[in-house]
């Protein structure tokens, strides 16, 4: 179809340029005034300025890959597993660990929305990722190798960044009412997912709801091999994103808690009873003259339990293999970036966690 079209526009570009000759070639005889046409740029100063911001072994995921990944894991994690030098290993199945160019654990920092999570439980059964369901995700970053200092730094393995999406504001004069929701149902061992976020917006002020709901039962092997033991999952999450935005200044603060009663462990000699996570984060991104300022505080408290489901023989007061953790995280991060001409940024920043 675009052959006859393109011939077609390539006949009229001849004729276009045979009847401007001519004149211009007797104007010119004449000393005739020149015309220069506007420059057009074919790259958009946003895609130059992410390409220099971004590290060179840093790969984003993208859209498309992202949405068959929700589709087929209730787990963060999965995001990643077409991005370069990227693993994982599984435990739970809303919990695999992240590995970067074969490392793990505590050498891949893993930051949720600007906070850098550790994870509570003492063995990692509870890694970071699984603190965000995956339709809450917006940018998923990873980034295999050393990490910069603008970036967290202290990771020899790499860095993996997720964020959620920033609050919508509406047009001018306008109400924005916005949502959407998901819903996957798999029938082996009935697993069913469903996830939804709905936002009421003006110009200035954003609310967004945000639940996310996954359930599986234990899974049945192929093969014939019948059921695998404590394969079942149950996790759930509200959240309510409140954003502010005047002029050149956006706050976007953040309430959640997350629940995963039960989720089984197939490989180890226990599983989680109790996670829950609950946690307030706070952004504010202001442009300015001189640059942009950028500050977060968070605060986020885990209740974290394991011990035995019923298919490795349950647990009372005096049977099965407890552990039981409280933690408690805050800190903070600010950072301003600073254009110095056409060439050099600089960045200024300072970031504080504490745990407890
Ligand atoms: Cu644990």
């Amino acid at each position: 179809m675009s052959y006859p079209f393109s011939a077609y526009g390539q006949r009229i570009w001849l004729w276009a340029a045979a009847v401007c000759a001519l004149p211009c070639a007797a104007s010119s005889a004449f000393g005739a005034t020149v015309v220069t046409l506007p420059r057009v740029d074919i790259s958009t100063a946003q895609e130059d300025a992410s390409l220099a911001d971004s590290l060179l072994s840093a790969s984003t995921v993208d859209k498309a890959s992202a949405r068959m990944s929700r589709l087929s894991s209730p787990d963060a994690a999965s995001l990643f597993r077409n991005q370069p030098g990227f693993s994982s290993y599984g435990g739970g199945r809303l919990a695999n660990l992240p590995v970067l160019n074969g490392m793990a654990d505590d050498r891949v920092a893993t930051v949720v929305d600007g906070v850098r999570i550790n994870p509570a439980c003492p063995n990692h059964m509870n890694p970071a990722l699984s603190y965000i369901d995956p339709d809450s995700v917006e940018s998923a970053t990873s980034v295999a190798g050393l990490t910069s200092v603008s970036n967290g730094g202290d990771s020899l393995g790499g860095t993996i960044d997720v964020e959620r999406a920033d609050p919508r504001f509406a047009r001018h004069g306008k109400i924005l009412f916005t949502g959407r929701a998901r819903g996957t149902y798999r029938s082996n061992a009935g697993g069913y997912s469903a996830a939804g976020s709905m936002t009421v917006a003006n110009d200035t002020f954003s609310l967004r709801y945000n639940a996310s709901y996954d359930q599986s039962g234990n899974y049945s092997g192929g093969g014939g091999i019948g059921q695998v033991g404590s394969t079942e999952y149950l996790r759930y999450t509200h959240d309510v994103t409140l954003g502010v935005h005047k002029k050149n200044h956006l706050l976007t603060l953040t309430f959640g808690q997350q629940d995963a009663p039960r989720e089984g462990f197939a490989n180890q000699y226990m599983d989680m009873t109790n996670n829950r996570s609950t946690y307030v984060n706070g952004k504010y991104v202001g442009d300015f003259d001189w640059g942009t300022l950028e500050a977060r505080g968070h605060w986020q408290r885990i209740t974290h339990a394991m011990n035995m489901l019923d298919d490795k023989g349950g647990h009372t007061a005096t049977k099965g293999m407890p552990m039981n953790d409280d933690q408690r995280s805050a800190g903070y991060s600010i950072k301003a970036t600073l254009p110095l001409g056409h060439q050099h940024t600089l960045r200024l920043g300072a970031p504080l966690t504490m745990r407890g």
